[in-house]
């Protein structure tokens, strides 16, 4: 077994969960040294007097009396509650240079930031530096921009709804629409693409619609590690017999078997549950081909049927009532042949006609996708086709049917919610000057790719990031490192120290913030704050820890800091005055969105929240005609190897230890790697036609540059994955990314889909 001599290498055959998981979260706390309470947190973790948990955006448990086990879950509260310190003295007891020469890993776990901090050139060091002073310095650059669209806004997905509402407050109060944020990275084909269809950009679906389901497709997605509660809905449907219909290129352990830690019969004797009923390994970014082959099947299945006086297999009184447009796709797909369908989408035209006849058989399908489907150029376009397939058969607005993007950040929807969006709907922007009685900027700002590129032409002056990791989460590092240094100001609000501070501009500026866990005191008492999980369910999350550090303040303060440091006390935002309760906020949040946010302040305090109007899931299609739409798909991204054999696609996944750009550990147990992340996954015969074996190093080189963007001495692995496919890990890989390759529609970064050469590697 070639497979065997790989340092860090094995085959991982018991199932996904089980006492794996548990193990791993006792091993997280204590290696956090978490603080005494790391117990009683993830206890009170989603529990209506607790948290929400920051790991993911899935919504709570109907019950939400029992504490759901979640491995993830309580990696990202351990990080958080960790007990190491990066107090001014940690962080200045070396210099930046040498700072940006640790990995990712040593860099955030020096631990929780605990001062503010202001760059100081001459000693290359942060020094601490007082809140006042710093509140100042960032008023003054704003002060003196030399237009507002030189001022830049990111927002990770992490803030909460009052944080990220009196953010984009800030930023059209400035004057610019520059809001690039995590989203654009992330399920901006779904914010973008949506709208078209169905009228609104988020899923349709709730929690108890899964009960209902006896059909789920999921394309795209690895829930054992990214969604993990998931996994428990997907466990009740696989075996109440709901059908469970996976589409990724590599085989993920936890959609073929899952034993749930929650179960313990199951932990007790070692038996599982099998989740996928079948798994299509679709070839990278042929998703859209499988999605249209499915349509044609289904299309044929209905002729066939009524050709014999059956009623057909579409749901045609939906599809008169509620839609347009299916003339001009059917005829689409009559015109394509199977050939053309089978090489884009890697199946075979037996296996997409299974799916269709699964498909037909199902009185209500739930469509799942996540970064599979959304990181790759036309993913706007791959995200309608998706509604398409369900539209075909009425599956959108009745129970146990609907489409369900899993979102990333556990309030990256909230955040968009709320108003932070670069392209603005001109009714957000009126209702903001009603309420507020200022004029916001009516032209479109950056998205993330835009915004780096403004930083290459010298046109950013001031750059504040509502968290996240700017510059290792976007693609094409050596351009965008280099393009961040060049801003004048940056402004980092953030829990940990990571490499986007690092790379400092003239002058920089760390701004401490609470975590989640924490406990919130402001002049008007202990807060609470909102989010707004994956399925529209708003509900508020309180903290129960001490703050890490006495110095920290909340993110909804700090950016009050700043409004009230630019235009002062008799502002038309009261800056200090909205953070002193945050009921206040929420009530200008319902000021600006009544209809959305109606009563805002008492739903929240009833336990469990409340859900947001989703008007495609009462069939209501907020689209200019009224009517749910069948869009044609655009050819964006065919064709990326070019016609060269020798060029492969490559795609970039999260391993088990990690939360995006935060690397817990070296560890990715489901896929069999252990303590290194330098490895990328390949077929057996695209291994052995370049003269390579597994455990070869190997340099990976982006296709069409010339060998100038690659990653060198990284280890062969040889997978079960499609022909012409490799995987390896983000954000490692990121560096084959170009900064121009992105949908055109969404912005959105083709990370999951580079073309890249494989090579021996050629020491320097
Ligand atoms: N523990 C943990 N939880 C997280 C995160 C984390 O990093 N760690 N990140 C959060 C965020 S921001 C997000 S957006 C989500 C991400 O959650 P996911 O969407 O699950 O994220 P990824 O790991 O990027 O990859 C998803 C899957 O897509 C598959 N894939 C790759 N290319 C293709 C393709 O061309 N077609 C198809 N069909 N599949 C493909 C990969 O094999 C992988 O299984 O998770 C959130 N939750
Ligand atoms: N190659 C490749 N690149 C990708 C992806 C991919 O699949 N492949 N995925 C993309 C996706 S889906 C996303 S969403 C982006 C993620 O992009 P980001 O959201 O920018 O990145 P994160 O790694 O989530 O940010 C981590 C940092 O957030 C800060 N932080 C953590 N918690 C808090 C908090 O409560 N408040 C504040 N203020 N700060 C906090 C910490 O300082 C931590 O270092 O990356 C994208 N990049
Ligand atoms: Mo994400």
């Amino acid at each position: 077994m070639a497979r065997k001599r790989i340092k860090g290498v094995k085959e991982y055959d018991g199932p996904a969960g089980g006492w794996g998981a548990l193990k791993a979260v006792a091993g997280a706390l204590a290696d956090q040294h978490t603080v005494v309470e790391g117990g009683r947190t993830l206890m009170s973790a989603n529990q209506p007097e607790g948290f929400d948990c920051p790991g993911c955006a899935w919504p709570d448990p109907k019950h939400t009396s029992s504490f759901e086990f979640c491995e993830n879950g309580a990696k990202a509260v351990a990080w958080e509650s960790t007990s190491r310190r990066a107090t001014p003295e940690v962080i200045g007891a070396q210099t930046v240079t040498e700072l940006r020469t640790w990995s990712d890993h040593q860099i955030e776990d020096l631990g929780r930031l605990t001062h503010p901090m202001a760059y100081d050139a001459a000693s290359d060091r942060y020094l601490p530096i007082g809140w006042d002073e710093a509140f100042t310095q960032v008023g003054a650059a704003l002060k003196a921009l030399s237009h507002p669209d030189r001022a830049e806004f990111y927002a990770s997905g992490r803030a909460s709804n009052e944080a990220a509402f009196l953010f984009q407050i800030l930023g059209r109060r400035v004057g610019t629409n520059n809001f690039p944020d995590c989203s654009n990275m992330c399920h901006e084909p779904t914010s973008v693409g949506l709208p078209d269809s169905i009228g609104m950009g988020k899923g349709s679906v709730s929690l108890e619609d899964f009960d209902h389901a006896d059909l789920i497709f999921c394309f795209g997605h690895n829930p054992g590690t990214n969604h993990p509660r998931m996994m428990a809905t997907l466990r009740e449907a696989a075996r109440r017999g709901a059908r469970i219909l996976a589409f990724n290129p590599l085989k993920e352990r936890a959609l073929e078997v899952f034993a749930s830690p929650q179960d313990p019969v199951e932990m007790a004797t070692l038996s599982a549950t099998p989740i996928a009923s079948r798994y299509y390994q679709v070839t990278i970014g042929g998703d859209g081909w499988a999605v249209r082959g499915i349509m044609k099947a289904v299309l044929a299945l209905d002729a066939a049927d009524r050709a014999v006086g059956g009623p057909g297999h579409l749901d045609r009184d939906f599809i008169a009532v509620h839609t347009e447009g299916f003339e001009a796709l059917a005829e689409g797909l009559h015109a394509l042949d199977w050939p053309r369908i089978e090489a884009g989408s890697g199946l075979s035209r037996a296996q997409i006609e299974e799916v269709a006849g699964h498909y037909v058989e199902a009185k209500a399908a739930i469509l799942c996708y996540g970064m599979g489907l959304t990181q790759h150029l036309g993913a706007t376009s791959t995200v309608q086709q998706l509604v398409n397939l369900l539209l075909l058969r009425g599956n959108i607005g009745r129970p146990g049917a609907g489409i369900c993007p899993l979102r990333g950040h556990s309030n990256v929807q909230g955040a968009r919610t709320v108003g932070v969006a670069e392209k603005p709907a001109a009714a957000l922007l009126d209702a903001i000057e009603t309420a507020f009685g200022f004029a916001p900027p009516r032209h479109h700002g950056h998205t993330v790719v835009e915004t780096i590129a403004a930083m290459e032409r010298d046109e950013v002056e001031v750059f504040i990031a509502l968290g996240g990791n700017f510059a290792v989460a976007a693609p094409d590092p050596t351009r965008t490192f280099a393009a961040i240094r060049r801003v004048g100001l940056t402004v980092h609000i953030a829990t940990k120290l990571n490499r986007t501070h690092l790379l400092h501009g003239r002058a920089s500026l760390i701004l401490p913030c609470l975590g989640r866990t924490e406990i919130d005191v402001q002049a008007g008492g202990r807060q609470a704050v909102t989010v707004e999980d994956s399925m529209s369910m708003v509900h508020a999350s309180r903290g129960l820890n001490p703050p890490a550090s006495e110095h920290l303040r909340s993110e909804p303060a700090i950016v009050a800091g700043i409004g009230h440091a630019r235009f002062g006390a008799g502002d038309v935002v009261d800056w200090l005055g909205l953070v002193a309760d945050y009921d206040r906020i929420r009530e200008r949040i319902e000021a600006v969105f009544p209809t959305t946010f109606t009563d805002y302040n008492a739903r929240i305090r009833v336990p469990g929240g409340f859900r947001l109007p989703v008007p495609p899931a009462d069939r209501h299609w907020t689209t200019p005609s009224g009517k749910a739409q069948f869009l044609v798909p655009t050819g964006e991204g065919e064709g990326l190897r070019r016609g060269d054999p020798e060029v492969l696609l490559l795609t970039t996944v999260r391993s088990h230890d990690q939360y995006n750009t935060t690397v817990y550990g070296l560890n990715d147990r489901y896929r069999g790697v252990f303590g290194r992340r330098d490895v990328v996954f390949a077929h057996p015969q695209d291994i052995a036609e370049r003269g390579l074996k597994p455990g070869d190093l190997i340099d990976l080189e982006a296709a069409f540059d010339g060998g100038a963007r690659a990653v060198r001495g990284f280890t062969l692995v040889d997978r079960d994955l499609p022909r012409g496919c490799l995987a390896a890990y983000y954000p490692e890989a990121n560096v084959l990314v170009a900064l121009d390759d992105h949908d055109a529609r969404s912005g959105t970064p083709a990370y999951k889909s580079i073309p890249v050469r494989l090579k021996a590697h050629a020491r320097a």
